[in-house]
């Protein structure tokens, strides 16, 4: 069942649980993520990045998402994950997507709320849910000043003024997470989630959520987070998949038997993290 956004995550914010939001680029991912939320029963978001319209075309990637949604047990929204350019957003918009991100989040505050209600406006006139990013991810290092550090943490201030002169359906906020692989641990400031939490009181987003081990995952889902952004994970999933054949029968070479174990590496790996974000059983039905 194909839904939007904006469907998925008020549910999820109002019940105080996360969904996640797993990144595809191939059928194969697609395949995993929609079958572990079958299996979870849980209402899933499937979120492409402008990389991977750039790999698979935005067409494929359509026919193959909403495809997928229309045959799943479970509720599905296909997601544009930071988009940048207007014109990117509005050829997702016209290719069926059902939410998108603007990703302003590298603009001055006035010139992201600008862009960002641009988006907000020709979105929802087409009943798109819309998901915006404010603060800096990305390498939050213990080598980094402590000021430094907090200009590029979400300001609980420029939130709340950001979600009332926008209008968006979710904030994306850097709460210290960051994308890829993560050198050290993170440290995830809890105390600034609960802040803008309290403040802005609508679901709020999580990227570069991969690698931050599971107890901070699970705070940050009992103090407000609600769509969780999953990409190394699921890379790292595949790989070792794909590896695992490569490396114990050599003389494989049919697709078939590559890429299959490796889809059911990435099936696990999607499950365990449904089940964490207390996402299991959330789905419903029309
Ligand atoms: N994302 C994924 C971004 C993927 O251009 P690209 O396809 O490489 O972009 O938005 C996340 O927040 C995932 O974070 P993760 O790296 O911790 O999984
Ligand atoms: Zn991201």
């Amino acid at each position: 069942m194909l839904v939007t956004g904006k469907e998925i995550l008020d549910r999820a914010h109002k019940e105080g649980y996360a969904v996640g939001a797993f990144n595809i680029n191939n059928m194969e991912i697609l395949q995993a993520v929609i079958a572990a939320a079958e299996e979870e029963n849980a209402p899933v978001i499937i979120q492409t990045s402008e990389g991977a319209i750039k790999y698979a075309g935005i067409k494929y990637l359509s026919a193959l998402v909403r495809l997928a949604a229309s045959e799943a047990k479970v509720p599905v929204a296909l997601h544009l994950d930071h988009g940048t350019t207007y014109e990117t957003i509005i050829s997702c918009i016209a290719n069926g997507w059902t939410s998108v991100m603007i990703d302003g989040s590298h603009h001055p505050l006035e010139e992201n709320i600008a862009v960002t209600r641009e988006i907000v406006k020709v979105a929802h006139a087409a009943g798109v849910s819309v998901e915006a990013e404010l603060g800096r991810l990305g390498g939050v290092e213990d080598n980094i000043a402590v000021d430094e550090k907090d200009a590029m943490l979400t300001s609980p201030d420029e939130a709340e003024i950001f979600a009332r002169e926008t209008g968006v359906d979710s904030l994306a906020i850097a709460i210290g997470t960051a994308h890829g692989k993560y050198k050290g641990e993170p440290k995830l400031d809890f105390d600034r989630l609960v802040e803008i939490k309290k403040r802005l009181n609508m679901p709020i987003v999580l990227h570069g959520a991969s690698g931050v081990p599971d107890e901070a995952i699970k705070k940050a889902v009992e103090l407000g987070i609600n769509k969780i952004n999953i990409d190394t994970d699921v890379r790292l999933a595949f790989t070792e998949g794909v590896k695992n054949v490569i490396i114990n029968k050599p003389e494989e070479y049919d697709p078939r038997k590559i890429c299959g174990p490796a889809r059911e590496e990435m099936k696990k790996v999607v499950k365990e993290k449904i089940r964490l974000f207390g996402c299991s059983n959330k789905a419903w039905t029309k």
